[in-house]
This record gives C-alpha cells, sequence and structure tokens, in this order.
C-alpha cells in the first residue's frame, strides 16, 4: 500500500516553496513550481526542476486557485502536491478534490482538515477523547439567551470566539455583564463577514497565558507520536515574531503529561502526516487544548534543530503510506533552538509592510546558524504576499547562548532597499523580560517602551565610525599612498565597534 512518490508540485511561494523542494532533492524527488505573474523571477521557480505558469498576481487567481493547481500537476505528471502553509494548506476542498484526481496531498484527508477547522466540532472531538479543553461550550451559541445563560454559567471573564476562526478573528473578550450582547453580535458579524459562518462559542477566559504547542506525526498505520513543544508566545496582534525550543516554561512533567495529551489529540481523528497541537498554558501550569493546525507550520525548524529530524522528509514518507521510522524514545530535545522571522516592514511605523527592491543583502553565517529565505540581491518583495523576508533559526547548547549567538546573527544580517524588523528582534533579544525567560502573550504589550526605544547610541556610533574611515581612507590616499593606510593604525574601528560597547554595556 506504500506508494513512491517521484515529483511533487509545491503549490505555494516563496522560502517555505524552497524548505520543501530541498527536502526533495536530497531525497531524490523532482520538484515543481507553481508561479504567479510577479512571481516569475522567484527562487522558487529557479530552485525548480520544472516551473508553470498559473495567473496573475493576486491569490484568488493563482495560489488560491485550485482547478488551475490541478491542471499543472497533471500536465507535469506530479505524484503529489505539496502545499506548505497558508493559501491551500488547510482547504479540504483542495485535499479532496487531490483525492478524486489520484494525486497525493501531502497532508490530512478533508475530513480532518474540516473537523479541526471547525472550532466547535474540534473542542467537542477533544471533549470526547479526554484532553482538557477550555472551559466553556460545546455548542454554537443559539440566541441571546443562551448566550447570558452560558456565560454565567462559564463566569466572566470570557472569550465568545468564532467556530470558523482562529488565529484571533472573530474574538471579543467581555469582563463586564452589560457588553456580553454587544460582544456577541460584534464576533457574529466579523465572523460571518470574515468566513461566511457566524457560529460562536464561549471559552473561559484565561489571562496572561502562555501559547505552547506540540508538533506531532502520525502515519497511515495508526501511530502517533510528539516531538517536544514550541513556546510562541512572542506575538504581535496574533503574528508570531520569535518562537523557541524548549519552552522557558516547561518541566519535564509536564512536556510528559501535554505530549502526551497531544498524541491523544491526534489520535482522537486519526491524523497522518505533521501536525501541531495548541495549547494555552495559564500561570498555575494548566495546559488547555486551543486549535489543532493540520499543516506543516512556519516555525517548524526549530524542532528539527533540536531533535534532528526533518519535517518534510517526513511528510513525503507519510504520504507514500510508509510507517515512521522513529519511536516516541527515540525523541529528545538536544540543546536550544529560537526562530526570529525577518519581515519586510516599518517596526516605526505601525509595522506597515515595506516591500520594495532588495538593493543589498548580507546573510548571516556560522556556528549554529540556519536561515531560510528566498530573496536575493536585485529581488523585488512583491506587493502582494505575506512580507516575510526569511526565518533566522539559532541552535546552541543553552538558551543563553543562543540569545548571545541570534545577536550576533542579527547583527550580521544587513538588507538595504526595504525596512525590516531586524532592529525590533535584536530589541527583543537584548530584553530582561525575554532573557530571564519570564514571559506570556503578552509580552510585546508588556514591554513596548524597551522594544520601540530606538537605540540610537549605538546606530550613531556605526554610521560615524563608517563616515570616519571613509574620510580617514581619502585624506591617508591624498597624503601618504601605499603602505601608509594599512600601518597608520587609526583607532576609527575600535570607537566604533558594537560588539565591544554591547559587552561593555553588559558588564
Ligand atoms: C484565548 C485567550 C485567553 N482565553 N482564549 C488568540 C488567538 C487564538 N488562537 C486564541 N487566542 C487567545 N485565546 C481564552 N479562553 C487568549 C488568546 C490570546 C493569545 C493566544 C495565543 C497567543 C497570543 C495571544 C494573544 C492574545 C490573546
Amino acid at each position: 500500500m506504500t506508494k513512491r512518490i517521484t515529483r511533487v508540485l509545491v503549490a505555494n511561494r516563496g522560502e517555505i516553496a524552497l524548505r520543501v523542494m530541498r527536502s526533495c532533492r536530497e531525497i531524490g524527488i523532482q520538484s515543481i513550481a507553481v508561479y504567479s505573474d510577479v512571481d516569475r523571477t522567484s527562487m522558487h521557480v529557479r530552485y525548480a526542476n520544472y516551473a508553470y505558469p498559473i495567473g496573475p498576481a493576486p491569490s484568488n487567481e493563482s495560489y488560491l486557485n485550485i482547478d488551475k493547481i490541478i491542471e499543472v500537476a497533471k500536465i507535469s505528471k506530479a505524484d503529489a502536491i505539496h502545499p506548505g502553509y497558508g493559501f491551500l494548506s488547510e482547504n479540504a476542498e483542495f485535499s479532496k478534490r487531490c483525492q478524486e484526481e489520484g494525486i497525493i496531498f501531502i497532508g490530512p484527508t478533508p475530513e480532518i482538515i474540516s473537523t479541526m477547522g471547525d472550532k466547535i466540532t474540534a473542542r467537542t472531538t477533544m471533549i470526547n477523547s479526554g484532553v482538557p479543553v477550555v472551559p466553556g461550550t460545546k455548542e454554537n451559541l443559539e440566541d441571546d439567551e443562551m448566550a447570558l445563560r452560558v456565560v454565567k454559567e462559564v463566569g466572566l471573564p470570557v472569550m465568545i470566539k468564532a467556530s470558523a476562526g482562529g488565529g484571533g478573528k472573530g474574538m471579543r473578550m467581555v469582563d463586564k455583564e452589560e457588553n456580553i450582547l454587544s460582544s456577541l453580535r460584534a464576533a457574529r458579524s466579523e465572523a460571518l463577514s470574515s468566513f461566511g459562518d457566524d457560529s460562536v462559542y464561549v471559552e473561559k477566559y484565561i489571562s496572561s497565558p502562555h501559547h505552547i504547542e506540540f508538533q506531532i506525526l502520525g502515519d497511515k498505520h495508526g501511530n502517533v507520536i510528539h516531538l517536544c513543544e514550541r513556546e510562541c508566545s512572542v506575538q504581535r496582534r496574533h503574528q508570531k515574531v520569535v518562537e523557541e525550543t524548549p519552552s522557558p516554561l516547561m518541566t519535564p512533567e509536564l512536556r510528559e503529561k501535554m505530549g502526551k495529551s497531544a498524541v491523544e489529540a491526534a489520535k482522537a481523528v486519526n491524523y497522518h502526516g505533521a501536525g501541531t497541537i495548541e495549547f494555552l498554558v495559564d500561570n498555575n501550569l494548566n495546559y488547555y487544548f486551543l486549535e489543532m493546525n493540520t499543516r506543516l507550520q512556519v516555525e517548524h525548524p526549530i524542532t528539527e534543530r533540536v531533535t534532528g529530524y526533518d519535517l518534510v522528509k517526513a511528510q513525503i514518507q507519510i504520504a507514500e503510506g510508509r510507517p515512521l521510522e522513529i519511536k516516541q524514545e527515540d525523541i529528545f530535545q538536544f540543546g536550544h533552538s529560537i526562530e526570529c522571522r525577518i519581515y519586510a516592514e516599518d517596526t516605526d511605523n505601525n509595522f506597515m509592510p515595506s516591500p520594495g527592491l532588495i538593493t543589498h543583502i548580507t546573510e548571516p553565517m556560522g556556528l549554529g546558524v540556519r536561515t531560510d529565505g528566498y530573496v536575493y540581491e536585485g529581488y523585488e518583495i512583491p506587493i502582494h504576499y505575506d512580507p516575510m523576508i526569511s526565518k533566522l533559526i539559532i541552535w546552541a547548547r543553552t538558551r543563553a547562548e543562543a540569545i548571545e549567538r541570534m545577536s550576533r546573527a542579527l547583527y550580521e544580517y544587513k538588507i538595504t532597499g526595504v525596512k525590516t524588523s531586524i532592529k525590533f528582534l535584536e530589541r527583543i533579544m537584548e530584553c530582561p523580560d525575554f532573557k530571564e525567560g519570564k514571559y506570556d502573550t503578552h509580552f510585546i504589550q508588556n514591554n513596548e517602551d524597551f522594544l520601540m526605544a530606538p537605540d540610537s547610541s549605538k546606530e550613531r556610533f556605526e554610521d560615524l565610525a563608517i563616515v570616519a574611515a571613509f574620510l580617514d581612507y581619502n585624506h591617508k590616499l591624498k597624503n601618504a599612498p601605499g603602505s601608509d593606510i594599512i600601518s597608520s593604525g587609526t583607532k576609527w574601528k575600535e570607537f566604533g565597534r558594537r560588539s565591544a560597547m554591547h559587552r561593555a554595556n553588559k558588564n
């Protein structure tokens, strides 16, 4: 019942398309790129063995166009499709179309996607299989009367959430009785306009929770294992900014318990493929199932780094029908890994996207550094898609060393032409709450003053050093050309050196 995959169509773009193609190449699988008009010069097109245009820039007409992608899969004789993340990755209809056309969808069945995509159904499924969920309702709130009754039962404060939602859309926190009905209406109308479904449910509000998720892998023979946790509490407007593993909050006992629950959650739906179980963890280390993501996630590389397993390769093997090569006992975390998402955005201007031409890029290298990116010098980041430039993934033996190494790598990262979030990320690495591992989902809000403070002193010294060097060089050229330039013993570099200042400030 195993079927060898020889050609994978990657129904995505950017860094994740490349990420998938890299694993394909390693195991001798050909990759097929699809691209929109503005992506003709994108790196995933260059890297793939074959590439096919699928339409104009807007996603609806290209990367979300199911008919077009299926057509290309047939023309190109792809035996499987990898959806990456975003776009069609959690689209039940797409998974179904692949099934019908005899193309392997590298992901779960349409039934599993539907079950987990509907949060009320997902909650009910978890309750029935003994996975702890946030206290609250099992059903859609039918009317105002029911809403008032249910909120009273659960007790204020509560969260009203859209069943078709996830990621914060159609969600309202209610802490006063007089606001229940207005919040209900607001959540409903947002749900209807965003998802075409106005079903909502109620959960007890968990204050200052941690967002901790577990990576799981399930095969088509009923085996499920977990690959430990990722701490994803550093978020801004429901967008993850920094992820790390292990979580500073985690204990071996809690990991064991949550890991077991994550495996149970996956088994409850006969899950196969790579998936993520999201939990909220409160201050007393109680944990609650929140959602399941039925795709490979952006932050998967930190798990790969500490466990040593290639998750894309695992996805492909599972899709081929092969049993998992590894058992739970084989999984352990070695060292510490942190990921920073590098965005083309203006952090000083409400994090507005800053697409445009990359005029220069120098990426960090060296011990413990991985960058998953796709841009190159002369590439223009289109305005039509997510403005993430790359992910910087660091490994070190300890958390403290990983933070130092991340700071070093962010320092080495030089991009001109577009505004980036690099300086903001450097501030996070310097933030006392982050360094001490004392943070929850309110971290960015709570540390806004520290994170937004322009560290102009360093900037100015660095700029000054460059100007000084240039003037110095010109001066020497005029007055004493030749070896004098080198042997003159100028002090400009020492004065402007960031790392020296950094260390001086630290001690
Ligand atoms: C919550 C919560 C507190 N209590 N549910 C936000 C996104 C969505 N996936 C769930 N979210 C939350 N649900 C209850 N019952 C707080 C959040 C939340 C949050 C969760 C994870 C990461 C960052 C967050 C930021 C604000 C609120």
